[in-house]
């Protein structure tokens, strides 16, 4: 179901290829094609050829934190979360646990010699603005919860378990953490460096190596605009991560967040901010991060936004249970508000019952919830959770398959062997 906000999130990207058709927009390492292609996606211009799409390459982890695999599976460059490995965890992702994605690898950045540089056409008098760490630290700081949340969490689900063909990282459901951010407002920082009436959208930059496709395309700097009212909403620049400075993998010394977003918006590693009076484009938010497929307008979606419902049980895939009473735990989060139910069924899906949540619905948060289990009989078994929102959305029981395997968010069907 489509909330009032992603219809206007949907209008604004119609909005800025109107402006790009009209020669107002920069596309930056975007093909007229695939411009044109978007174009024709929002009903705006003739349909163009689709063009393939790049899968990542797959390369050793240049991960810095050490991924024991009691915490983590190594998927190419990236690292994904056990969810077993939350259980008793407490509601905030230990930064030894917390998954990694990198789309090369991590640049082991000092503090002492980073600089952030925000510049552009949106500011006052085309402006060029510099902040050391010291500076940001000047301005006031915010801490807020908030997951962090690949759009391709799920994406192995697709194939598991509705037959579909996809690519990309084949992540179960571990693509996800929860910290507290500290750091300070990304508004505050415009505002500081003199944001212009006519600024439209702000493309942070990571400082990692550029990102180079399997068939060797350079795309540059990983970098996504963000439109202005999201940016001046509730995004942060975090220098902290639970408490402690943010650690290497995370972004040191600085990262954008953005609660409530797919991962991608929230920039590691930021060195670079353009505030740009003209909409911006990029390779995240016109090849990667729209839906594509047969279900979807022409060639794809508006850009991804929020990221949607899911749940996941604390407990290994085809975990063994002995036949005695279990007290089962599991984390449901959403990224249009928070939640506020869990329905759970142990029997394959014939009966449901509640969950008890011990979490009050947080929004950009997730909650903990726990269910108690006698299993009935030996074998196997498999469980479900289905989570409801704050804004309403649930869990349906599959996930229109898009080529990417973006966004999965069906009820997952779990199994256990009971011995
Ligand atoms: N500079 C930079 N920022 C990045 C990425 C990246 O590869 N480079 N990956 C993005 C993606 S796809 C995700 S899901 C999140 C992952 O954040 P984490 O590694 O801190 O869990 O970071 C985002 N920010
Ligand atoms: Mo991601």
């Amino acid at each position: 179901m489509r909330t009032p906000e992603s219809i206007r999130e949907s209008a604004y990207d119609r909005r800025r290829l109107r402006q790009w058709l009209a020669g107002e927009a920069r596309a930056d390492g975007v093909s007229r094609r695939d411009l044109l292609r978007l174009l024709a996606a929002a009903g705006l211009a003739a349909t163009a050829a689709p063009t393939a799409l790049a899968t990542p390459a797959t390369a050793a982890a240049g991960i810095v934190k050490p991924l024991p695999d009691e915490w983590f599976t190594v998927r190419g460059t990236n690292a994904e979360t056990r969810f077993a490995s939350l259980a008793g965890t407490g509601y905030h992702t230990p930064v030894d646990r917390f998954f990694v994605r990198n789309h090369t690898s991590t640049p082991v950045l000092d503090a002492a010699d980073w600089t952030l540089t925000v510049r552009g056409d949106g500011l006052v008098h085309g402006r060029t603005v510099e902040f050391s760490l010291d500076d940001l630290k000047r301005l006031p700081a915010v801490t807020r919860t908030a997951f962090v949340e690949c759009a391709g969490n799920g994406r192995s689900l697709f194939t598991s378990q509705q037959g579909d063909t996809v690519t990309g990282t084949a992540w179960t459901l571990g693509a996800i953490g929860t910290a507290r951010w500290t750091g300070v407002r990304l508004a505050d920082v415009l505002r500081r460096a003199g944001l212009g009436r006519h600024a439209v959208d702000v493309m942070p930059r990571g400082l990692d190596p550029d990102y180079v496709t399997a068939d060797g395309t350079d795309l540059g700097p990983v970098r996504r605009p963000l439109p202005l009212s999201k940016a001046l909403d509730d995004v942060l620049l975090a220098y902290e991560m639970n408490g402690e400075p943010l650690p290497y993998d995370h972004g040191r010394p600085v990262r954008v967040l953005v609660p409530s977003w797919i991962g991608i918006a929230s920039i590691k590693w930021v060195g670079d901010i353009e505030v740009s009076a003209r909409p911006l484009y990029s390779p995240w938010n016109t090849d990667f991060y729209r839906l594509f497929g047969d279900a979807y307008p022409a060639d794809g979606s508006a850009p991804l936004t929020r990221q949607t419902v899911k749940s996941a049980w604390e407990l290994e895939w085809d975990a063994r249970l002995d036949a005695t009473e279990h007290r089962l735990t599991g984390r449901s989060w959403s990224g249009a508000g928070g939640v506020v139910r869990v329905d759970v069924s142990t029997d394959g899906g014939r009966t449901w019952r509640r969950a008890r949540l011990h979490d009050a619905p947080r929004r950009a948060g997730w909650v903990r919830w726990s269910t108690d289990w006698r299993p009935p009989a030996p074998g196997a078994h498999t469980l479900l959770a289905r989570a409801t929102d704050a804004a309403g959305r649930t869990q349906p029981d599959a996930t229109t398959p898009n080529t990417q395997g973006y966004l999965f968010d069906a009820v997952v069907r779990h199994p256990v062997k009971v011995a």
